[in-house]
């Protein structure tokens, strides 16, 4: 009978149970690192010759062990020794997850460095909120970032400590180290440390989501229906009486004296969402069921978004555009979307066209026969910068090449072409541009 070798001895605590499992296993002349702790098999390598063994009842015995081993796999079949090693194979995963990791950490990085060079003329930046419940959001994800940041730095500083300091040496004589299974310190504090940091994680995000939702509405708030289509925006502002679309106008609101808009949110037809960065987080628009988000920007200025929520071919061009207007500009563009649409007697021609045609069952223009809703309403089409939610912008050429043929601009839309005769067409183009 071989004695046990000098790295068995060397765990004391392990000592009896190990040198008893190294005798039994030694009587058929098997060259092994298994140990049996307990009832638990623990398997470092395990090498054998068939012609070696001798005795048939330790090859058995060696068989229903190997079955018990739950996470080992063969790992290298190699001149017929087989070698089964927990660590050897767990090696490739750390090297996926450590890429991973590190590719997340640069794009974080770039996409931060890149966000954070200079105020953002487009209004997306996540990191440049501009309302308060942005603002709440941004500083949650901050701290998050922060935390798992932490943690990223302890981990990854562990890992290359270990990487280094156990490395394989040539003095180790080809030997495996010991494995050392269970150490209750060790495992209470892997399980207590994040359980405190997942509940610390939870209630900051409790707080936020409790500050952002359950805002009261104050008397000064402007109330504003947003209603989802496949592919543009609806705003009804009850109060008010306006109906527009894809161009949200919103007052800004000074900190002494507030003035939030608060957003009803419905869908006409599929689930869309909301999302416009700087000014709030996104929110779902869910056919049947209600939503609410309110903003109250502190800046004027175009803020644009995007709808964030896959609602069909023409998702990507189902864009947000958002104008925060000081007190006069937003009282007086409220004062013109009032009015009822211009009578211009130029353009009567036009309206026949556009009255003729199916185009007033699918849009509205307040004052006329056409009152259509499937489309978006055009009594003040002229007032917006950009037409089919953001797609091209509202100039002459689009209007008339979106009349003629939508698909052209944003293909999928679901605005037939209309197959208008160039004389209506340009017509009907006169009649859209008197619609201020
Ligand atoms: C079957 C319904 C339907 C008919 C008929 C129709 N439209 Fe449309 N129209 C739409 C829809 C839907 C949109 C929004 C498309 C989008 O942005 O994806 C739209 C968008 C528009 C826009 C852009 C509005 C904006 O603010 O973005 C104009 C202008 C327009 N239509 C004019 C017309 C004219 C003129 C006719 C008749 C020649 C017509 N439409 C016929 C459904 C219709
Ligand atoms: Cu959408």
């Amino acid at each position: 009978m071989t004695p046990a070798p000098a790295w068995v001895v060397r765990h004391g605590k392990l000592i009896n149970e190990i040198r008893e499992c190294w005798s039994s296993l030694q009587l058929g002349a098997v060259k092994t690192r298994a140990c049996l702790f307990g009832s638990r098999l623990a398997l470092h390598s395990i090498e054998f010759r068939a012609g070696r063994i001798a005795a048939p009842d330790l090859q058995q015995r060696i068989k229903e062990r190997l079955r018990t081993l739950v996470m080992a796999g063969v790992s290298e079949v190699k001149n017929g020794r087989r070698e089964m090693s927990m660590l050897r194979m767990k090696s490739p995963t750390m090297r996926i997850l450590a890429q991973t990791i590190l590719l997340l950490f640069w794009s974080a990085l770039a996409g931060w460095a890149s966000e954070a060079n200079g105020p953002s003329s487009h209004g997306t930046n996540i990191f440049a909120p501009e309302s308060t419940p942005a603002k709440s959001i941004a500083d949650l994800s901050v701290f998050v970032l922060a935390i798992t940041g932490i943690i990223f730095v302890v981990v990854f500083t562990l890992i290359l400590y270990a990487l280094v300091k156990f490395r394989a040496r040539a003095t180790d004589g080809g030997r495996e180290p010991a494995q050392v299974y269970g150490s209750t310190q060790i495992e209470l504090a892997w399980t207590i440390i994040p359980i405190l940091i997942v509940v610390v994680l939870f209630l900051a995000t409790a707080r936020v989501i409790h500050a952002v939702q359950d805002a009261p509405e104050p008397a000064g708030a402007v109330q504003v229906t947003a209603i989802g289509h496949q592919y543009w925006w609806e705003f009804r502002y009850p109060r008010l009486g306006i109906v527009t679309a894809n161009e949200l106008h919103i007052p800004v609101s000074d900190p002494g004296h507030p003035t939030p808009t608060f957003l009803q949110l419905l869908s006409a037809d599929t689930d869309h969402s909301f999302w416009v960065p700087e000014l709030a987080g996104k929110t779902d628009l869910i056919p049947n069921h209600p939503n609410r988000m309110w903003m109250d920007p502190q800046r004027t200025g175009i803020f644009l978004g995007q709808c964030a929520q896959y609602c069909g071919v023409q998702h990507a061009k189902m864009l947000l555009h958002v104008s925060v207007d000081g007190p006069e500009d937003f009282a007086a563009w409220v004062r013109a979307q009032q009015k009822p649409a211009v009578e211009d007697a130029g353009a009567i021609a036009g309206r026949r066209v556009f009255e003729r045609n199916a185009c007033m069952n699918c849009h509205r223009v307040d004052g006329t026969s056409a009152d259509g809703h499937f489309g978006p309403d055009l009594t003040h089409l002229m007032s917006r910068a950009t037409i089919a939610a953001g797609a091209a912008e509202n100039t002459h050429d689009n209007l008339r090449l979106w009349i003629q043929d939508p698909s052209a601009i944003k293909p999928g839309s679901l605005m037939p072409a209309m197959k208008l005769s160039d004389p209506d067409l340009d017509a009907v183009v006169s009649y859209m541009e008197t619609l201020n």
